[in-house]
């Protein structure tokens, strides 16, 4: 399909967003089939980023205590920062599904990590369709191939840091260097080699910082001697909560492994013995402090165990922001900074020791929170907040609209651009749904569905029949659950009616509750065409 032209994009600025979707949007085949071969077409280009795994409290625009970001706080300094984006079912391969369709989890067939199936609606195929070129490049995480986009180079499963492979249309190929690095250099010769008389719409995924968090050299010698700060709930003793995060193995004093901390197994150790070595939990360790060699258990290996993590998964994410700097400044180069809407996200938030924890899944804030930074040169005014409620489900209709496109029916976010533009929306979402599926999953973690709003949250452990809710304005670190305060009576019930009403609203019908459906994003990678 050729270009097209409609009207340059200052009018789409100036046109209100619902009238885009009501009066141009049906216009648009029509001009579609009139004007195919017409002058370039002058709607922005989407760089979408997403890395894996990010929690916005090691972004230094959020605030960070643990590290700084420079490139990647270009974008809050140059755009908007949203505070309170929130991923609908925090692990990864959920969190892609609900962006390529606007959908929740049970309307788009992805609870845990099972096979997306590629035939339904995607945003990339509305894009594609609509005349924008896309891409897809590094870690997708959904089994089957892509679809709806015309280039994609993807690693298969989880991928690997070092040396990773490759999968695209052609078959798989290794290529040597490191994950971070390579995937932006797919995603500058996506950019050099793209055609020119159409936007591009690019899906920019990162697979650091995701366990087993292997830095590059230089980044992990950056971070080997540095000192992080401990989170304050680093030793939350879970009182008054419930049996969920006493159960779970996500913790960093008792579940990280000897491969997660890089303790080297025994030269004579091979194969499965190897192995098992390097998956067990230790609770002691030998280690040199000044070419001494030293024993440590209890606290003091508690507390090594918090550097170590914290080291490796730090230096993962200052590869990813040196990269974001080597395309922002791809785009300059190019002069594709003012016409291209850049966005830097993360599949959903990360426990960074906050609450004992890492990993995510649970519906508190560091794991729900996504980071959000959008710069729109021109439209979005430069180093503004947002605090309204965003969702992931809200990406895909935020895309469709920059591309003058409705969103079709069954897409149940809302689309972000009047809050980019800075627009009032009196009738905004004041809450949102969260529904965690994985149970007892990778780390024992018990499903559960809630509702947060901007000051309370609620939550239910629906297979423990177990409830807790926090008060965000006074325990923001959600260390008290006052479910059962008898002062809180009717604030629970109000929450309950709001969680059953956005349940009922969404459609979700308890799909995938008892039964989860197999597993097919992991391991080997679905069998090719
Ligand atoms: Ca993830």
């Amino acid at each position: 399909m050729g270009s097209f032209c409609i009207a340059p994009f200052g009018l789409w600025s100036r046109i209100e967003p619902m009238k885009i979707r009501r009066v141009v949007a049906p216009f648009l085949s029509m001009a579609f089939a009139t004007f195919v071969g017409s002058a370039a077409d002058m709607r922005p280009n989407i760089l979408f980023i997403m890395s894996d795994d990010h929690a916005a409290h090691a972004i230094s625009a959020y605030g960070s205590r643990v590290n700084q970001t420079p490139n990647i706080d270009r974008l809050a300094r140059e755009g908007v920062r949203f505070n309170n984006c929130f991923a609908a079912n925090s692990i990864c391969s959920p969190s892609r599904a609900t962006i390529l369709t606007g959908k929740y989890s049970h309307l788009n067939g992805v609870p845990t990590f099972n096979r997306f199936d590629g035939s339904q609606w995607t945003v990339a195929k509305a894009l594609q369709a609509a005349g924008y070129h896309t891409g897809m490049l590094g870690k997708w995480h959904l089994g089957s191939d892509p679809t709806g986009f015309d280039e994609w180079t993807i690693l298969p499963g989880q991928g690997a840091y070092h040396d990773p492979a490759f999968l695209d249309r052609n078959g798989r190929r290794v290529v040597r260097g490191y994950v971070t690095d390579i995937i932006t250099d797919l995603a500058i010769d996506f950019l050099k080699n793209r055609p020119a008389d159409k936007p591009f719409f690019l899906m920019c995924h990162h697979k650091a910082p995701h366990r087993s968090w292997e830095p590059d050299e230089k980044h992990r010698t950056a971070f080997a001697g540095k000192h992080i700060p401990e989170p304050t709930t680093l030793r939350d003793d879970y009182t008054g909560r419930t049996d969920a995060i006493r159960e779970c193995t996500q913790t960093v004093f008792k579940d990280l492994t000897r491969r997660d901390l890089k303790l080297q197994p025994p030269p004579e150790l091979t194969g499965p013995a190897r192995d098992k070595w390097l998956n067990e939990k230790p609770t002691e360790v030998e280690v040199r402090v000044e070419s001494k060699s030293q024993k440590l258990s209890g606290d003091a290996l508690n507390a090594w165990k918090y550097q170590r993590y914290m080291q490796d998964y730090l230096a993962c994410i200052q590869s990813v922001d040196d990269n974001v700097g080597r395309l922002l400044d791809f785009l300059d180069s190019r002069g594709l900074a003012k016409n291209t809407i850049v966005i830097y996200t993360s599949d959903q938030g990360f426990f960074l020791g906050d609450h004992g924890l890492y990993d995510k899944r649970f519906m508190y804030e560091e794991s729900i929170k996504m980071p959000f930074l959008v710069r729109w040169p021109g439209t979005i005014k430069p180093g503004i907040e947002e605090n309204r409620l965003a969702i992931n489900p809200d990406f895909a209709p935020t895309f469709l609209e920059i591309a003058g496109q409705a969103a079709p029916v069954g897409v149940q976010g809302r689309s972000l651009v009047p809050l980019l533009k800075g627009e009032g929306t009196p009738d905004w979402r004041t809450s949102f749904y969260y529904r965690y599926y994985h149970d007892p999953g990778d780390h024992n973690t018990r499903a559960h569905y809630g509702v947060r709003t901007s000051t309370q949250k609620l939550i239910y452990f629906w297979k423990k029949n177990q409830w807790e809710m926090y008060d965000l304005t006074n325990d923001p670190q959600e260390l008290r659950n006052i479910y059962g305060d008898a002062a809180q009576g009717a604030a629970v019930e109000k929450l309950k009616t709001e969680l059953y009403r956005l349940k009922k609203e969404l459609r979700d019908d308890d799909q995938y509750a008892i039964e989860q459906p197999p597993a097919g994003v992991d391991g080997q990678p679905a069998p090719r065409k």
